[in-house]
């Protein structure tokens, strides 16, 4: 009988899963530096939203290996690691379940999509993967983009977009360690891979985007950024999204 119980829960809870209605779901994108995790954490104290920062602790954390040194220390020998690691871990960030019953946004710090469009392309364009390693990783990104029991879908795409020379000026002052390496070159060619993909005008994109202007001086930043949670905010409301009403009164709100 303890069986037959266990087997119940677990069908019960399985139903409860794909009953639920995905919260809006919002993805941040823009190059290295750029400012995404600030933005996000911005949401962080709204009972009705669940944030999604990326998941950089566990790349460089995967039981003891920090893939993320590796690729940059070695890309031709480590890339595929990291990048396959990366698509894992998006992937899990955007089947994640709603925290609470009260949870009716998410927001994500970049996504599946970025790290194939964006970091994907450039190593192998830059022959740090090699065919064969890419066409195994656009095989899988092909399967979870378009797998019916997958949701990946977004409601709103918010680009920060920045000239690589502020963002460049912004990763060396921040120090990540692991970042040593980031030349200017290397985020003009992720920059411009930002713009073909979020700009270009055959965009394929699931959902709307908002495009923020972020080349603006450090002291400059968090007024912006208070700004663009506005425009946040009120794109949820557009869509119908309905945030409980004493939330315009409070202090996250702006
Ligand atoms: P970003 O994803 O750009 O995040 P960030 O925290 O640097 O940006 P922000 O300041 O706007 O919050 O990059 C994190 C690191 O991971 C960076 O070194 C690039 C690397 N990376 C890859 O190498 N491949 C990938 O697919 C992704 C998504 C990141
Ligand atoms: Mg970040």
């Amino acid at each position: 009988p303890k069986v037959e119980n266990k087997r119940k829960s677990f069908f019960f809870k399985k139903m409860d899963i794909t009953e639920r209605e995905r919260p809006f779901t919002i993805i941040v994108e823009g190059n290295i530096g750029c400012g995404k995790s600030t933005l996000i954490k911005l949401f962080s104290q709204n009972p009705e939203i669940d944030i999604l920062p990326e998941p950089l602790e566990k790349w460089c954390n995967l039981e003891g290996h920090n893939l993320l040194q590796m690729m940059y220390e070695d890309p031709c020998r480590h890339s595929m690691t990291l990048q396959s690691y990366i698509q894992l871990t998006m992937a899990q960030n955007h089947c994640k379940n709603a925290s609470s019953s009260k949870t009716k946004v998410k927001i994500m710090e970049r996504s599946i999509f970025s790290a194939q469009n964006i970091f994907v392309e450039n190593l192998w364009k830059n022959k740090k993967l090699a065919d064969s390693e890419y066409e195994v990783l656009c095989a899988w990104y092909k399967f979870l983009t378009t797998s019916e029991s997958v949701d990946l879908k977004v409601d709103l795409i918010v680009y920060l977009r920045v000239a690589p020379e502020v963002a460049w000026e912004r990763v060396k002052k921040r120090a990540r360690s692991e970042e040593d390496t980031v030349s200017l070159e290397y985020l003009t060619e992720l920059h411009e891979l930002h713009e073909k993909w979020l700009m270009s005008s055959d965009l394929k994109l699931s959902g709307p985007i908002m495009v923020v202007d972020v080349n603006k001086s450090f002291e400059e930043l968090p007024v912006i950024h208070r700004e663009i949670k506005k425009k946040i905010y009120e794109s949820m409301e557009q869509a119908g999204v309905n945030l409980m009403k004493n939330d315009k009164n409070c202090c996250w709100i702006c």
